[in-house]
């Protein structure tokens, strides 16, 4: 019988990341996970600390990894195939500093790509970003909308895919790259400026503190939970589907902040008081993708509704306050 497949996750300690490395570890594959660790955490890949299909290395993908991963395979094997999250994620970071995100994102990508070619990887999958939207783009968004980012965090996304497509054409290496609308769940870091609003809501309402609703709350958003985006990645990555494909993932679902907002609060019961604060610089009004292509090409079919997703990450995020606290 032949081995299952290696897969190598960078960024695999992430929130997404993490759960993608669940998903593969399900299927039966190896994986190897690479991350710095500067915003990923290894409690998130803790339930297989002791499963020998699991590799971790603790290293910046930006420095030398060709040189990591001759090491790393010279003991685990050939890579088969690699799912790239690894990035500086904060869009405002980006403003501010566009070439280290050039050197992170862009950079990152490159490493990876042109050890693909060298190593024979077959495929690649990306994951970008809904940021190559911009808000002129018509909603709801398709993948034919004209990508024209607002930020240099989705310029050096969509650098990126430039990049897939161009090694695709003259190395043979394939690839399918995500455009995730606004990921939620488990696991999603509530604590950083840059944090995704879902997590920051059930953070504060836990604790019955205060809420900021930028602007009247009436921007919408398509939260797509995370598990199912990594089914997405998963079937991207093993099953032989959306080659060379550049693929928009959300649920086609467009809610509002302040519906968020209510929601949260009403199922964790929280005392929390709402106050609103200016709009911030840059946020999109509206933002919803179509599902035509992503049910195509992937047969995506996200499982987890909006209600139950709010219901499980509030789950995780009580236990986690519990963990915290020492109890
Ligand atoms: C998402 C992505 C970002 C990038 C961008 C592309 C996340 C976490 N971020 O940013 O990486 O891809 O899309 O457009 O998925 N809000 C509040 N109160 C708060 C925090 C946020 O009202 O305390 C509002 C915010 O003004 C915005 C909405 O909630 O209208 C969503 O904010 P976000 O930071 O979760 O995500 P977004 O869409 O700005």
């Amino acid at each position: 019988m032949s081995q299952a497949p290696l897969v190598l996750v960078t960024g695999g300690a992430g929130f997404i990341g993490s759960h993608t490395v669940d998903a593969l570890l399900a299927r039966g594959c190896r994986v190897l996970v690479i991350d710095d660790l500067s915003t990923g955490y290894l409690k998130n890949l803790a339930r297989w600390q002791n499963d020998p299909r699991l590799t971790f290395e603790k290293a910046d993908i930006t420095v030398d990894l060709a040189g990591r991963l001759k090491e790393i395979t010279a003991s685990i094997g050939p890579l088969d195939r690699i799912i790239h999250f690894a990035a500086q994620t904060a869009v405002p970071l980006s403003v501010d500093d566009p070439a280290e995100d050039i050197r992170i994102n862009l950079g990152g990508t490159a490493q990876v790509l042109e050890y693909a070619r060298r190593n024979n990887v077959a495929k690649v999958v990306f994951a970008s970003s809904s940021a190559v939207y911009d808000d002129d783009a018509p909603v709801p968004v398709s993948e034919d909308s004209t990508a024209r980012p607002a930020s240099p965090y989705g310029i050096s996304k969509l650098s990126a895919e430039v990049y897939l497509d161009y090694y695709m054409r003259y190395f043979g290496v394939k690839f399918t790259a995500l455009r995730f609308m606004n990921v939620y769940g488990p696991r999603q870091d509530p604590k950083s400026h840059y944090s995704g609003v879902i997590s920051i809501f059930m953070d504060r309402a836990v604790a019955n503190a205060p809420i900021t609703i930028f602007d009247d709350g009436e921007q919408t958003r398509d939260f797509v939970y995370v598990t199912d985006v990594a089914q997405a990645v998963v079937g991207a990555c093993l099953d032989g589907l959306a080659d060379g494909d550049i693929i928009n993932i959300g649920t086609g679902t467009e809610v509002t902040i302040n519906l968020i907002a209510r929601t949260i609060l009403d199922l964790a019961g929280s005392k929390s008081v709402i106050s609103h604060a200016p709009a911030r610089a840059g946020d999109i009004r509206r933002s919803v993708t179509t599902m035509d292509k992503a049910v195509r090409l992937l047969k995506f079919d996200p499982k987890v509704d909006l209600r139950q997703g709010l219901e499980q990450t509030l789950a995780w995020v009580r236990s986690e306050a519990i963990v915290a606290a020492g109890r």
